[in-house]
């Protein structure tokens, strides 16, 4: 059985970057449902019993029947997505990296400005719903990488491991910011949290 993370703050807490209404209905609908969703998938097909989210998102083909592939294809990311993007958010977060996370963020993009430039090109230039993602490979190098829907680059073979999500499903803004995606794009930098980027591109590596 997956379980959503717990949040580390109150619904309240990210006001006024990310509403309070917002957060109860993402985390308490959305999340909920992606989860519960997921494992009512699982349920069906007894050879994924045990596996990890990551375990099962890198290899979707192995599920023969189409319908349950389809949706632990679209549940598991979306679990595995939120899990990662609440998890990342604080009321009080470290404004930048420090460490590894930040040497390599220059080597790679120039400067923490230019990466967070790029993730916000790709999460408003996203058609409809999906997601912008940083991704850490097992070289420690970076790439900033967009999906479609709730795919998840964790579906790709050397995708590599998203350690920042933003989501840009209207569900994530729309209360607030209407049809504003880069307002909420820039109002999510005020809310992510560095220190636990950087713990999960460790992780990563
Ligand atoms: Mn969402």
């Amino acid at each position: 059985m997956f379980k959503q993370i717990d949040l580390s703050y109150g619904f309240a807490d990210l006001e006024p970057h990310i509403d309070e209404l917002t957060m109860v209905t993402h985390y308490t609908k959305h999340h909920a449902a992606y989860t519960n969703n997921l494992n009512a998938a699982i349920e069906k097909d007894t050879s994924l019993a045990g596996k990890t989210i990551e375990e099962i998102l890198a290899h979707l083909d192995g599920i023969a029947d189409p319908a349950i592939r389809t949706a632990v294809r679209n549940n598991g990311g979306g679990y595995a997505n939120h899990n990662l993007y609440f998890d990342t958010l604080r009321a009080n977060p470290a404004p930048a990296p420090q460490g590894k996370l930040a040497d390599r963020i220059k080597k790679d993009f120039g400067s923490l400005e230019a990466l967070k430039d790029e993730i916000g090109k790709q999460a408003a230039g996203r058609f409809g719903s999906g997601w912008a993602f940083l991704v850490a490979h097992k070289d420690g190098s970076l790439a900033v990488v967009s999906t479609p829907n709730q795919d998840t680059p964790l579906m790709e073979k050397d995708g590599g491991v998203p350690i920042l999500g933003i989501d840009v499903w209207e569900h994530a803004y729309y209360l607030k910011y209407k049809n504003m995606r880069a307002d909420y794009i820039k109002a999510f930098w005020s809310v992510l949290d560095w220190a636990e980027v950087e713990k999960r591109y460790e992780a990563a590596l």
